[in-house]
């Protein structure tokens, strides 16, 4: 990922595609505004993924060792975690890496409470570069990679095998990885998931331009763009684009843009795969599906996966 919001937002702007990184759309609010999403009828998949977990977690922690510490990409939602760590036996610690340091250091000290025992290390980091484990790991056993939400599908192809790579090395020849997959379906369900009745998913996209024009004194008007959600077959995906609704000029960092009507920024991919598809990609880095939980509609899959040679 470019690293600074003005080197992303200004390559965007200078590039056709006008594609920047769904990770700038977290600042605090864009978080606030995902967590609000996630409570809205038409965002299945973080309800989905919570009623698979509830339901399997006792099946699925049975074949994780104990003192397995356990390494979260995304400090997310303690509504996952939590019954994650109660589930598995003696777990030996817990890493949250996360891009967003508030939301870290909130999620990290929400959990420390509720685990008083458990050794804590939130991380700064950003999965779509390389990143490291904090140096002073506590003893542990085995490790396990947990990427819940679909977040994988934020990444392209290319760059979802590359980060399945680099966690198969830093988690070792012995490790597992649970890995939480929306599933590829009809527009008919993916569409209003990505664009609510409500407007959040609209305010969270649009947000983006709010942060820009705070942390980077550009002169976006908010109102000047429409949220859409795209769906596409191949490779299934949705995408949402904030789409100009007439010829603007905007400013960021001295340089003058001008975007004509119907131009759009593209501010996220969300990859949608079958079990196939994915463990093809996983198996090209270095696991191998042991065990795949799909809820009764179909909808999202979590995938157990164990550490295969390199
Ligand atoms: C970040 C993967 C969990 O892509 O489904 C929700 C973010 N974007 N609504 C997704 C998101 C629009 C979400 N995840």
């Amino acid at each position: 990922m470019t690293d600074t919001l003005q080197n992303a937002v200004l390559a965007a702007l200078r590039d056709p595609s006008h594609r920047i990184s769904s990770a700038w759309l977290y600042d605090q609010r864009g978080s606030a505004l995902f967590e609000a999403i996630t409570q809205l009828p038409s965002y299945y998949p973080t309800r989905t993924e919570i009623d698979i977990l509830d339901t399997h977690l006792p099946e699925i922690t049975a074949a994780i060792p104990e003192h397995t510490l356990v390494v979260e990409l995304g400090s997310g939602s303690s509504r996952k975690t939590v019954p994650l760590l109660n589930s598995l036996h003696q777990p030996a610690g817990y890493v949250p890496l996360d891009i967003s340091a508030d939301y870290l250091a909130d999620a990290a000290n929400g959990l420390s409470a509720q685990f008083p025992g458990l050794p804590v290390l939130p991380r700064v980091a950003d999965f779509t570069s390389a990143f490291d484990l904090p140096a002073d790991l506590p003893e542990h056993g085995s490790r396990l990679g947990f990427f819940p939400g679909s977040t994988i599908g934020n990444l392209d192809t290319g760059n979802a095998r590359d980060l399945l790579r680099h966690c198969r090395m830093l988690l070792g020849g012995d490790s597992r990885f649970l890995v939480g997959i929306d599933l590829d379906k009809s527009p008919d369900i993916l569409i209003p998931a990505y664009d609510d009745p409500e407007g959040v998913t609209a305010a969270f996209n649009r947000n983006l331009l709010v942060r820009i024009n705070r942390e980077l004194g550009a002169d976006f008007d908010p109102d000047d763009f429409r949220h859409e959600a795209r769906y596409f077959e191949a490779p299934a995906r949705i995408e949402m684009h904030l789409v100009c609704e007439r010829a603007i000029t905007i400013h960021v960092a001295g340089e003058r843009f001008e975007l004509t009507a119907g131009e759009s920024l593209h501010t996220e991919t969300s990859r949608k795969y079958n079990i196939e598809a994915f463990s093809t990609l996983a198996a090209g880095a270095g696991w191998s599906v042991s065990g795949h939980w799909i809820d009764a509609r179909g909808r999202f899959a979590v995938m157990l996966m164990h550490a295969t040679p390199l």
